[in-house]
């Protein structure tokens, strides 16, 4: 099993599309193993996009991320990093396949709704700026046995 880092961003969260998100990774059969609301202050910003630092779009992806509030995920599941970007979508909504969150309900992308993790090492960065270990829950989902053959 896998974890990773999924994040409802600010407009996602103003357009009341969190249920919307979260809902698909539910359905997918991915686990929700962490969950919290928070307003991202600038350092963790920072430091959560810190690959990004030398782009141009830089200050306004920092601006835009702490100008509200979003919801960030621990989501758990085998092939878990893979599986939630397909679901995702490319970093363009423009771009992004239809049925993805995306390519679904984006136009922009300055604007794409929801983050999630792009490797297991960014996984692990990620998931530990946001949550400490005791706010992760390990637990079974009832559906398990339905969802994967072996486990
Ligand atoms: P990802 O979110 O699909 O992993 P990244 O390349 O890691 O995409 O970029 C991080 C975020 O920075 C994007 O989700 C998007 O919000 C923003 N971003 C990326 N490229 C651009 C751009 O060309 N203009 C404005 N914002 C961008
Ligand atoms: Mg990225």
């Amino acid at each position: 099993m896998e974890r990773t880092f999924v994040m409802v961003k600010p407009d996602g969260v103003q357009r009341g599309l969190v249920g919307e998100v979260v809902s698909r990774l539910e359905r997918k059969g991915l686990k929700l193993v962490g969950m919290k609301m928070l307003w991202i202050k600038k350092e963790l910003a920072e430091n959560h996009y810190a690959e990004h630092k030398e782009k141009p779009f830089f200050s306004a992806l920092v601006d835009y991320i702490t100008s509200g509030p979003v919801v960030a995920m621990v989501v758990e599941g085998r092939n878990a990093i893979k599986v939630v970007r397909n679901l995702v979508g490319a970093t363009n909504p423009a771009e992004a396949a239809v049925g993805t969150i995306r390519g679904d309900f984006g136009l922009d992308v300055g604007r794409n709704i929801v983050h999630a993790s792009d490797s297991p090492e960014s996984a692990e960065r990620e998931i530990s700026l946001f949550f400490r270990d005791d706010e992760i829950l390990d637990y079974e989902r009832a559906d398990e046995p339905w969802i994967y053959e072996e486990k």
